[in-house]
């Protein structure tokens, strides 16, 4: 573990995913940010107001809210699947500047999608982000089989 402490190619991953990651995170707290904001709550003990009838008025869903949603799920198909494959690529023993490009691309992308979606902004703006980013970890994962299969 202290080697792998060491090796520069494993501290990028750690770093990169660590980022993803709590980025990933706070989009729960965004979620909150916006139900609150908002007035969109799914659950009656969560709701404003004094009276059930107050309270069941904020039960309903709001596009805004939803859209967060959206992007958190969407965080959740694309992070995790790169944190395992990420992983395992870097334990592959790629070169640090290959590996850079590969983390740095992923890591660049998941910002975008994120303003892009939570923004609104017009495609191919966000598919443009989702493809960056699912297109690294694409070829990682392939990288990975080729050294698996060739060792
Ligand atoms: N689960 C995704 C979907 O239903 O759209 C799979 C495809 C995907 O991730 N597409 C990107 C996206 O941002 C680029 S268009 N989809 C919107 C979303 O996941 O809510």
């Amino acid at each position: 573990m202290t080697e792998l402490l060491k090796d520069q190619v494993f501290m990028a991953f750690t770093t990169h995913a660590a980022i993803v990651t709590l980025k990933l995170l706070l989009m729960g707290p965004l979620t909150g940010y916006f139900r609150i904001t908002r007035g969109s709550f799914v659950n009656l003990e969560d709701a404003p107001g004094k009276t059930v009838e107050e309270k069941r008025k904020t039960l309903k869903t709001n596009e805004e809210v939803e859209r967060v949603r959206r992007c958190h799920q969407n965080d959740l198909e694309n992070v995790l699947p790169f944190v395992f494959i990420g992983l395992l690529y870097a334990l592959t023993g790629p070169s640090l500047s290959t590996a850079l490009i590969h983390f740095r691309i992923f890591t660049g992308s998941r910002f975008c999608h994120t303003i892009s979606y939570i923004l609104a902004l017009p495609q191919p703006s966000r598919g443009l982000s989702y493809a960056a980013g699912l297109g690294v970890t694409i070829s990682m994962g392939v990288q990975v089989l080729l050294k698996v299969l060739v060792l």
